[in-house]
């Protein structure tokens, strides 16, 4: 059954081609708006995925001949052809727009000014003219935006974190007096990056209140898994799989350093810890987001988009586990405690009914598997991560052995 017409802006990235293929096969009609800036960064990084990717005119006409389906594409750069948006929106008029075409990996934006600037200017602008747009051309399309959970920061309040909106009570300046309300949870970023989806908040509270927009805000937490039953369809529908320092992510790193016989790296004592949510689950959040559109006036709604919360240390102890790695404990580029606590409210996200796929060996054995494919693809010098949160950080290469394995 066709269930209506879905845009999706970064539709060709790591989370976008997974999700397009997903709702695609579900019975949207799903178009998706790239203008290839995350594989014209892999050149600037002289970098590619691990996993060989098709380009987009041959992902999409695979996934036709796979499944039938039809994917529509557009090359906009949403940032700067704010012209080019409008008229797209207009000609399409999509019932929803997922929006993932954000620069995405937080030590990329730690890396000069030149990837500070890059970052803010182009999330918060693409961010701006979605918005702007919409209201432009009085179009009632429901936005999914991929939030992250690191906007709420890894602090410990001594209380777990709430999806967007916390009650509260303020004292007023003056009065003295108590007033009870409902804000949102405090903001604390902890990158350049995850500063622009802060500012991403303000910009959909804003349009919101004022122009009535629609929005849903997932706060989603890190990617790990590499596949879904879709991208694994055909060659040329694989998935990127990005293991490097700037754009790899933990754990699917640390599986990936222990197929190439690199030890894993974790940061500092590995004391963080952070929310975790598997690929497959992030394309069921997103159709689920879709499928129920907030109601006309309703505010910006906000789900933690995280099915559990894990210590680093712990995830590299199971990767060891399974693939017998070794564990190395590295000198902290970045600027984070050492240690934290997070539990996070979901019941968004559950509310769907969802089966978590949580973090286990099965898993962690299957991505080992497929990295060994591609172990000749594998850069080391690539591993490392060297960008750092402060000029004058250490790059630590050498780490101490972790004895506690
Ligand atoms: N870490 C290591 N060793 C490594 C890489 C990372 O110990 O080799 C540690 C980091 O110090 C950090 C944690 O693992 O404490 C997570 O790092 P990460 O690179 O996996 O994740 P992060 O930079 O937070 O960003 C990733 C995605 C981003 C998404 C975010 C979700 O790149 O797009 O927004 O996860 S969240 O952080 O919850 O906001």
């Amino acid at each position: 059954m066709e269930k209506g017409t879905v845009v999706i802006l970064g539709g060709d990235g790591f989370c976008g081609w997974p999700a397009a293929l997903h709702l695609s096969y579900r019975g949207y009609q799903v178009v998706i708006v790239d203008n290839h800036s995350r594989r014209a960064i892999d050149e600037m990084l002289e970098i590619g995925s691990m996993v060989p990717i098709a380009n987009i005119a041959n992902r999409i006409r695979r996934w036709c001949d796979v499944t039938g389906r039809q994917i529509g594409y557009a090359r906009i750069s949403i940032d700067k052809e704010y012209q080019k948006l409008v008229s797209f929106l207009d000609q399409v008029q999509p019932m929803a727009v997922v929006h993932f075409a954000e620069q995405r990996a937080a030590p990329f934006s730690m890396k000069s000014p030149a990837n500070k600037r890059y970052t803010v200017d182009n999330n918060v602008g693409a961010t701006h003219n979605l918005l702007c747009a919409l209201v432009e051309l009085g179009l009632d399309a429901h936005v999914v935006h991929l939030g992250m959970m690191g906007v709420y920061g890894y602090g410990t309040a001594g209380m777990a974190i709430p999806e967007g909106y916390v009650d509260a009570k303020l004292k007023d300046p003056i009065t003295e007096e108590w007033v009870e309300t409902q804000i949102y949870y405090p903001a604390n970023p902890g990158s350049v990056y995850h500063m622009t989806k802060v500012l991403d908040t303000q910009l959909f509270y804003y349009y919101n209140k004022n122009d009535g927009l629609r929005i849903t805000d997932l706060h989603q937490g890190i990617i790990w898994g590499v596949a879904t039953p879709h991208t694994l369809m055909h060659e040329e529908l694989a998935n990127r799989v990005d293991y490097d320092g700037d754009y790899g992510t933990v754990l699917n790193r640390f599986i990936v350093q222990a197929a190439k016989g690199h030890p894993m790296t974790v940061f500092g004592t590995g004391g963080q810890t952070r929310a975790f949510i598997h690929l497959q689950d992030m394309c069921q959040c997103i159709e689920w987001a879709i499928s129920q559109p907030p109601a006309k006036g309703q505010r910006v709604r906000v789900w933690n988009q995280t099915t559990e919360q894990l210590n680093i240390l712990e995830v590299a102890k199971l990767v060891a586990k399974v693939t017998g790695g070794e564990i190395r404990l590295y000198e902290n580029p970045r600027l984070e405690d050492a240690e934290n606590k997070l539990q996070a409210k979901m019941d968004g996200i559950l509310s769907s009914g969802l089966d978590p796929i949580k973090l286990n060996e099965v898993e962690v054995g299957e991505i080992y598997d497929l990295a060994c494919k591609y172990t000749d693809r594998i850069e080391v010098d690539k591993i490392y991560c060297t960008s750092t949160w402060r000029e004058g950080m250490v790059v630590d290469k050498r780490g101490i052995s972790y004895e506690g394995a």
